[in-house]
């Protein structure tokens, strides 16, 4: 095909004299038929990998790259004028995840495509998404993130199921966007969506009636469940997405000859978390319907289900009242009630029960009884789970537990985010290892002087990139000699960005005294906070007001700045990662699963400063001890405090007196002038009188470790060679190779 020919001709005029608008929209069309000629449904079985959440991104250089076009197409646009990055601006991105999870599912199909694997996604089309995040005073607000527009990724079908809730039914809709596989297949990503849904019944922010569920039930991705409608909304959307898909995946087996009996030769479903854990009695229920006897469907089901497990967090493992599922999918409670009745005869143990004595069905439960396999996302969580969280299913079923380490489609974190190192690496290497991660340790042999000096010239230029990018967007300023630290992620406490926090407080305090850092620092944060979570959002207003505070400091900010950057989605994320120096993993030893932006950092030359918790471990161990900044107490330890509950953060806060006075600053008259006293003194006294996720008992050992990283940063060649270690070691964490293991260990598809 002559690219540039077709794109003009779908213009319908010459390229320069084109909008960008007409340009995103003529390459979207192309693409989209590209895509659907290298559609194929080869292959006897299939894997559904069903998830509440997919964090596509902007979709539009991803598949010129995978394609094989983007070169091409650049070229093109360049000869009349136009610049391809500034086409991608016309692109909205959609939010369709609230964080690691829903990339995840997003770089997973990315794999499976770039494989060949036959495989589809399956989830629910949020209009709104999950919400845009604007500054105010200091202060999170939450608006609608419309991405829908009359021209998009979104394919309408001609698929549409009835979906019963009691006495009310629902019409679906299925909308599939494309998955184009690097230089391979076309798979689909299937979004149900309802035909009645109604963007007008949103007032206020994001407020809207939840007892509408005809209007509302795919209007928004529900970050929060903080009062009962909302919750059991999110009861609606859940069984909507599973019957939907549970619906779609079985007459996809039908027309392939599929029998029902044999479904497990046609289908694997991969459960993403517990959202989706209806889709078990469901199509159990389903089974029954089309005739066969309700002990073969649950057997068929315990053949085709497997779970992911992405956290170990209490809070988040799913409990849903039983009387909530009366009230929404009564027609799944007499089914959950045998498949625990069951469970009680076999094991006659409250520890494993579907429901427990509070009437309240642990959708883990049923996933790990009902499934045939349970993966966790690292080595340590999946140890974790097996040692402890899931201990009482581990001595049942051993043979069901598996380790899939989370990997990152090298695709759009390093070719599409990253193109100057991607040069480099092409450059030294050759470009095989697009297609081989492995080849990436080649790179490792380039440690020569004139080698490192032109890493440290990439890292520059990311910096002056996303230095442009910040004043464009924000009107921030930043100095593009100093350090970026970075911290990008969902506001958490176990992920503790108050106690990045509380360093920035000490630094401030320091050079306030007159100890000068050897090259300035800039801090930079991206979260959002779930909506309901107050604490989450009393962090946020400290960070803000440290911000503002240093910002308007002559004495400081030519040596200190704090960046907080609004509603950090997936693009802001393209564009942060590059120019990051060190990259802030800080969790509490035990709490994150895995985390997967710690690896798109490392690929892209920055180094971890980090604790011993999900997949830094792993990172760890590869790049050796040299090049990476580990601290704080272990898992081990950690595990021991939480059972012998004597952690006790005040002992702390006593003991130190870099504590206190970086605590003691959030309740001080600089901050209570800024900011708000409500806010301020609710997490000073949550610091003092709780730390659930024992930021105090980590502070010390985490301010050397960050200082000894500051400090390694002056020899610039020493730290090239960090940098180099851990960009040539990334390899490992390519979604390809968990993919690849997901297939070999439990889809067991043919290649
Ligand atoms: C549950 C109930 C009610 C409302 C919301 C939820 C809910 C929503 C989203 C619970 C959890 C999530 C998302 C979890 C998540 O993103 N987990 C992350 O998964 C990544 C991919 O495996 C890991 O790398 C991260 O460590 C893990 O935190």
């Amino acid at each position: 095909m002559k690219l540039p020919e077709e794109l003009k001709k779908k213009c319908g005029k010459e390229l320069s004299a084109c909008s960008n608008r007409e340009l995103y929209e003529a390459l979207m069309a192309l693409v989209q038929e590209e895509a659907i000629k290298r559609e194929s449904n080869e292959g006897k079985k299939k894997v559904y990998y069903i998830s509440a959440e997919f964090l596509i991104g902007k979709l539009l250089s991803n598949n010129l790259i995978n394609l094989g076009w983007y070169d091409e197409v650049r070229d093109t646009l360049k000869a009349n004028g136009k610049d391809l990055c500034e086409v991608e601006e016309a692109e909205p991105e959609p939010s369709l995840g609230n964080g690691g999870l829903g990339r995840l599912a997003a770089c997973f199909l990315d794999s499976m495509a770039g494989l060949g694997l036959n495989g589809a996604g399956i989830g629910l089309n949020y209009h709104l998404g999950l919400f845009k995040q604007e500054f105010e005073k200091e202060l999170q607000k939450e608006t609608p993130n419309p991405w829908i527009e009359e021209k998009s990724w979104l394919i309408r079908r001609e698929v549409s199921y009835p979906v019963r809730f009691g006495s009310l039914t629902v019409h679906s809709r299925l909308y599939d966007i494309a998955v184009t596989g690097y230089r391979n297949r076309t798979n689909w990503l299937h979004l149900f969506d309802v035909e009645s849904v109604d963007e007008g019944i949103v007032e206020e922010g994001i407020s809207f009636d939840k007892e509408d569920i005809a209007r509302n039930l795919t209007l928004f991705l529900y970050p929060d469940d903080s009062d009962e409608a909302g919750r059991k909304l999110r009861i609606y959307q859940q069984y909507f997405m599973v019957s939907n898909g549970a619906r779609l995946i079985l007459d996809e087996c039908v027309k392939k000859g599929c029998n029902l009996h044999d479904l497990p030769d046609y289908a694997v479903i991969q459960i993403n978390d517990t959202h989706p854990s209806m889709v078990i009695p469901e199509l159990i229920r389903l089974l029954t319907e089309r005739g066969i006897d309700f002990d073969e469907a649950v057997e068929i089901v315990k053949k085709t289900c497997a779970y992911t497990n992405h956290t170990i967090l209490a809070e988040a493992l799913e409990k849903w009242p039983v009387s909530y599922l009366k009230e929404v999918v009564p027609q799944l409670v007499p089914v959950i009630e045998i498949l625990d009745d069951r469970i009680r005869r076999k094991y006659g143990s409250e520890a494993v029960a579907v429901i427990d004595r509070n009437d309240l069905v642990h959708m883990a439960h049923m996933d790990i009884h009902y499934g045939f396999s349970v993966n966790g996302v690292a080595y340590l969580h999946t140890e974790i789970l097996k040692n402890t969280e899931l201990k009482d299913f581990y001595e049942l079923y051993p043979e069901k537990f598996n380790n899939k380490t989370n990997g990152i489609t090298f695709r759009r974190w390093l070719l599409h985010c990253n193109h100057p190192l991607a040069d480099y690496i092409t450059k030294k290497i050759g470009a095989e290892y697009k297609r081989d991660v492995e080849e990436l340790k080649k790179l490792g042999a380039f440690d020569d002087e004139a080698s490192l000096k032109e890493l440290l010239e990439i890292k520059h230029q990311n910096k002056l990139a996303l230095k442009h990018y910040l004043m464009e967007t924000q009107g921030i300023d930043v100095n593009e000699n100093s350090i970026f630290d970075i911290q990008i992620k969902r506001l958490h406490e176990y992920k503790r960005q108050q106690m990045n926090a509380l360093y920035v407080i000490h630094k401030y305090l320091e050079i306030k005294k007159g100890r000068l850092p050897s090259t300035p620092i800039t801090v930079i944060f991206g979260a959002k906070a779930a909506p309901a979570y107050v604490i989450a959002k009393d962090i946020i207003h400290l960070i803000l007001c440290l911000e503002k505070l240093i910002g308007s400091d002559p004495q400081v900010s030519p040596y200190l700045n704090v960046v907080m950057v609004e509603n950090y989605n997936v693009t802001k994320a393209e564009k942060l990662i590059p120019a990051c120096d060190i990259s802030q993993q800080i969790s509490l030893a035990s709490k994150e699963a895995s985390g997967t932006g710690n690896m798109k950092f490392m690929l892209n030359g920055a180094v971890t400063l980090g604790t011993m918790d999900g997949a830094n471990v792993e990172i760890a161990e590869l790049v050796g001890k040299e090049n990476i900044y580990i601290f704080g107490e272990t898992s081990e330890t950690v595990i021991e405090h939480y059972d012998k509950a004597d952690y006790v953060s005040r002992d702390y806060y006593e003991k130190n007196e870099d504590i206190k006075e970086a605590v003691d600053f959030i309740v001080g008259d600089e901050l209570m002038e800024l900011g708000n006293e409500e806010n301020l003194k609710r997490l000073h006294d949550e610091l003092l009188k709780k730390d659930w996720f024992m930021t105090l008992l980590d502070y010390e050992s985490y301010a050397q470790a960050r200082e000894q990283a500051y400090k390694d940063y002056e020899d610039r060649m020493e730290w090239a060679k960090k940098m180099l270690v851990n960009i040539s070691s990334a390899g490992f964490f390519s979604s390809d190779r968990t993919i690849a293991e997901y297939n070999r260990d439990i889809w067991k598809l043919d290649v």
